[in-house]
């Protein structure tokens, strides 16, 4: 196996062993496979036009291959046949018949010809050129983290033409020999830009399905009786859980990036919707272990569960590790049953945080947030957003949030946020000091707040104070940075480390257009933004 996808990658260079978050070789080279497999089936679908079975399939097939989805080799295997069923048909409904390798491919029938044929489909064999190959992973991670939101969309009923007919080209574009590095650097440039568009999409139906958020209080602490924790991004899966918990003395808590759930007027007003349990992704296997009810993923980021809690763990949606129970549809009652038979928790009350500041609400105030910067009160803004990890240099994002002039305003998104969420901020004039915008595809809502200060203050948003301070660690970050990119945003800080898929002459190029760079140290970095 070799996969270098996302952020822990082994040594910085690729998991070639297995991986470090826990996907084995034959999961490795399965998934390889299904990506071979949509790059075959975006070869007709490409030129078959829309159909929605096929563009629901390969979003699913996308996502399912994000980091910490899916280490569930059975359930790929059925994709990756799936995938075939899909392209025959997309090869009637075109009416063509494509030459070469990877329009022919067909998957063995058993899933050791499976992991076979994945293992002659690694990322190292998308071009001979390694700038080239570079840009193409770049793009297909994109394309990963897009199909992650694009998802979400899909499943409160939004689709969008000209996004799908672009999933198509760009994954048939992968396999195009003729193509060279600047074709694939406007490739990845065009897929920043239709996930601004999706994000934009999720927006509309997190918005118009839940209402606006509006700035919340969530409790960190516990309260007495029964309980179920939900962890991933979806808010319609949780919205279900709470409809079918309603009224039978369970607790429902959120976990990891579904904190921001709190702030939605159409989540909230469930009274059993009672708090957020614990930290970010990467501590779950020790937190869990003191969650004594039932635990629910609906998307990434699972980790190797610890044995003291696989019992009343459940996965849903495209997530799936071997063992654990999944829930196909949205019938939650096997969780819920779970739940009952569990101890409950103890009435144990902590810490409150906000969250809830969308840009629906954070414009809502715009006129005292720009009268505070023009009287000098705010004198920068930061985005502090993005993932957390495990590494030891992420503490450079707390510490960068502990040492951020009290005159300045945090601005933070996704999971990276718990790296500084509990700390005390204050106000100035009563604006919190720090805001929390919502979940890592509510990057949307930061970008609408920047455009709308820019619109403010009459001048573009690489003039604006603000300077963007992210953290990465999967494909969905990928796809954002991507989207910052097009809109032509310069100076951002990104870490703790840079991608492995990037090298060096594409560094470089990204260097010379956006002034990108790695985060060095708080001092230094802090002090290039604020002068
Ligand atoms: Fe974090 Fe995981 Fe939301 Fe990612 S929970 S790391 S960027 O999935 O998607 O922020
Ligand atoms: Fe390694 Fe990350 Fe790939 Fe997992 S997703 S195998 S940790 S590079």
């Amino acid at each position: 196996m070799l996969c270098n996808q996302c952020e822990q990658t082994a040594n910085g260079t690729g998991c070639n062993i297995s991986g470090v978050c826990g996907k084995k070789p034959d999961v490795a080279a399965l998934q390889d496979h299904l990506i071979y497999g949509l790059k075959s089936l975006a070869l007709y679908a490409n030129k078959a036009g829309r159909n929605a079975e096929i563009d629901r399939f390969t979003i699913e097939g996308l996502f399912t291959t994000v980091t910490n989805v899916d280490f569930e080799p059975t359930r790929i295997g059925g994709l990756i046949k799936r995938c075939y069923e899909l392209k025959e048909k997309a090869k009637t409904l075109s009416g063509v018949t494509i030459d070469g390798t990877v329009a022919s491919w067909k998957p063995a029938e058993d899933l050791p010809g499976m992991i076979a044929q994945g293992e002659q489909h690694g990322i190292n064999t998308q071009h001979i050129n390694e700038d080239i190959r570079s840009v193409i992973e770049i793009l297909i991670y994109g394309l990963k983290g897009m199909a992650a939101y694009m998802d979400h969309a899909m499943i409160l009923g939004r689709s969008d033409d000209e996004v799908m007919a672009f999933f198509q080209k760009a994954l048939a574009a992968t396999t195009d020999s003729s193509l060279g590095l600047m074709d694939f650097v406007g490739l990845a440039m065009e897929c920043g830009k239709q996930n601004l568009a999706v994000m934009g999409l999720l927006n509309a139906a997190h918005t118009d399905t839940y209402g606006h958020p509006v700035p919340t209080p969530v409790q960190l602490g516990t309260k007495a009786g029964k309980a179920i924790l939900v962890s991933g991004h979806d808010l319609k899966m949780l919205e279900e859980l709470l409809k079918q918990t309603d009224g039978k003395g369970i607790n429902v808590y959120t976990h990891g990036e579904m904190l921001p759930a709190h702030g939605y007027p159409g989540l909230k007003k469930y009274s059993h919707l009672v708090g957020n349990f614990g930290g970010a992704w990467q501590d779950q296997a020790k937190e869990f272990v003191n969650f004594p009810g039932a635990i629910i993923f609906n998307t990434n980021c699972i980790q190797r569960p610890s044995d003291s809690y696989t019992d009343r763990l459940f996965t849903w949606g495209l997530v799936a590790w071997p063992g654990i129970k999944h829930i196909d549809g949205w019938d939650f009652s096997a969780v819920i049953n779970k739940a009952l038979e569990c101890p409950a928790l103890p009435e144990n009350p902590g810490q409150e945080i906000l969250t809830g500041f969308g840009h629906n609400a954070v414009l809502g105030v715009a006129d005292k947030v720009i009268a505070a910067v023009k009287a000098g009160q705010i004198r920068h803004f930061f985005l502090v957003g993005g993932c957390d990890g495990a590494k030891s240099g992420r503490n450079y994002y707390t510490e960068f949030a502990e040492k951020a002039p009290k005159d300045t305003v945090i601005l933070t998104l996704a999971c990276g946020k718990y790296r500084f969420n509990k700390l005390e901020f204050g106000d100035i004039g009563g604006i919190p000091r720090l805001l929390d915008v919502g979940q890592c595809n509510d990057a949307y809502s930061a970008i609408q707040i920047a455009v709308a200060l820019a619109d403010a203050f009459k001048c573009g948003v690489n003039d604006l104070p603000l300077s963007m301070v992210l953290s990465w660690y999967e494909q969905k970050a990928v796809v954002i940075l991507l989207t910052l990119l097009h809109l032509g945003i310069k100076n951002i800080k990104i870490g703790p480390s840079l991608p492995a898929f990037i090298t060096p002459n594409v560094l470089n190029f990204l260097v010379e257009n956006f002034n990108i760079g790695p985060i060095t140290t708080v001092e230094a970095d802090m002090k290039a933004m604020l002068g």
